[in-house]
C-alpha cells in the first residue's frame, strides 16, 4: 500500500515537473519571438537616425545603447571611406575614431554602418529656391496669396538625379508653408517629383513637413534610395518619423514608412 502510495505522489510530482518544464519553455518561446532579435547591422544616417536592419526591414534605434556602440563601423565623409575604431554619441552628435584613437572627419558625415550591410554613397547636393520653382510652387500647391507663395519659396530644398535609372533626371521637391502662422490658414508640405518638366508624382501632408535627410543606396546594387523625414519641423530627433523611398518610373515608391524598434 505505502510503496503505492509512494508512487503516485512520484507520478503527481513528475507530472507538475513536467508541466513546469512545457510552461517554461513556452513562455521563454513567447518572449523570445514577441521582441524581435536584434541583429549587429546598424546604419547611422547623420545624427538623428539608428537603423538596426533586421531580415531587410529598418528599425529605429531611440536611444545609443552598448549594442550599437560594440560594433565595428564603416563610415563615410563625403566619398572618403573610413575604418571606425571607436564612436561616442554626445550632445546629440557622433563623434568617431579610428584604430589609434584619432578623431575622424565628419564636416561631410554621411553615415556609418556595420555588421553584413553595405551601403554606397550617391553625390548629391540639396539645392534651395530658384525663379524657375515658381512654376511648379503654383502648379503643385496653388497658392491664393503672395504671403503663401512666399512662405513654399523660403522652405523649398530639391535634389536633382536620374533616380529611376531611365536616362532622364528627377528633380525632387520639398516645400512648406508652416512659416506662415495667420488665422483661417491651415498650413501644407509638399513633396512631388519633376520630371521633363512635368510634375510626375505629389505628396500632400495638411501638416508636416517632408525633408530630405540622405541620397544612398543602401544595399549597394547600384539602385537609388532616398531618406525622407517627415513631420519635423525644428529639431529632429532619434524619434522622428524617417521613411525610405526608391523613385520608379517618375513615381515615388515607400519601401519602408518609420518603423521603431
Ligand atoms: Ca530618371
Ligand atoms: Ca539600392
Amino acid at each position: 500500500m505505502g510503496k503505492e502510495k509512494d508512487m503516485k505522489k512520484y507520478i503527481k510530482w513528475g507530472v507538475i515537473a513536467v508541466l513546469f518544464i512545457v510552461v517554461y519553455i513556452l513562455l521563454a518561446m513567447v518572449i523570445n519571438n514577441s521582441g524581435k532579435k536584434s541583429s549587429d547591422n546598424y546604419l547611422l544616417i547623420g545624427n538623428r537616425l539608428i537603423w538596426n536592419e533586421i531580415d531587410g526591414k529598418f528599425y529605429q534605434k531611440t536611444k545609443v545603447t552598448d549594442d550599437i556602440l560594440n560594433n565595428k563601423f564603416t563610415l563615410y565623409n563625403g566619398n572618403t571611406k573610413y575604418e571606425v575604431g571607436n564612436l561616442q554619441y554626445t550632445d546629440m552628435q557622433w563623434y568617431f575614431f579610428d584604430k589609434d584613437y584619432k578623431e575622424i572627419p565628419t564636416d561631410d558625415f554621411k553615415f556609418a554602418y556595420s555588421g553584413d550591410l553595405n551601403v554606397s554613397p550617391i553625390d548629391y547636393t540639396v539645392e534651395n529656391y530658384n525663379s524657375a520653382d515658381d512654376y511648379y510652387i503654383k502648379e503643385v500647391a496653388k497658392p491664393s496669396n503672395d504671403a503663401q507663395f512666399q512662405a513654399f519659396r523660403g522652405s523649398l530644398t530639391k535634389v536633382t538625379d536620374d533616380f529611376d535609372k531611365d536616362n532622364v533626371e528627377e528633380t525632387i521637391y520639398f516645400m512648406t508653408s508652416s512659416s506662415l502662422v495667420v488665422e483661417d490658414y491651415e498650413f501644407k508640405s509638399y513633396m512631388f517629383i519633376v520630371k521633363n518638366g512635368v510634375v510626375t508624382d505629389k505628396v500632400i501632408s495638411d501638416e508636416d513637413p517632408y525633408n530630405i535627410e540622405s541620397v544612398l543606396d543602401i544595399d549597394n546594387d547600384g539602385d537609388i534610395e532616398l531618406v525622407i523625414s517627415y513631420g519635423i519641423i525644428n529639431n529632429p530627433t532619434l524619434n522622428s518619423c524617417y521613411q525610405l523611398y526608391e523613385i520608379v518610373n517618375g513615381k515615388f515608391n515607400l519601401l519602408q514608412n518609420c518603423l521603431y524598434d
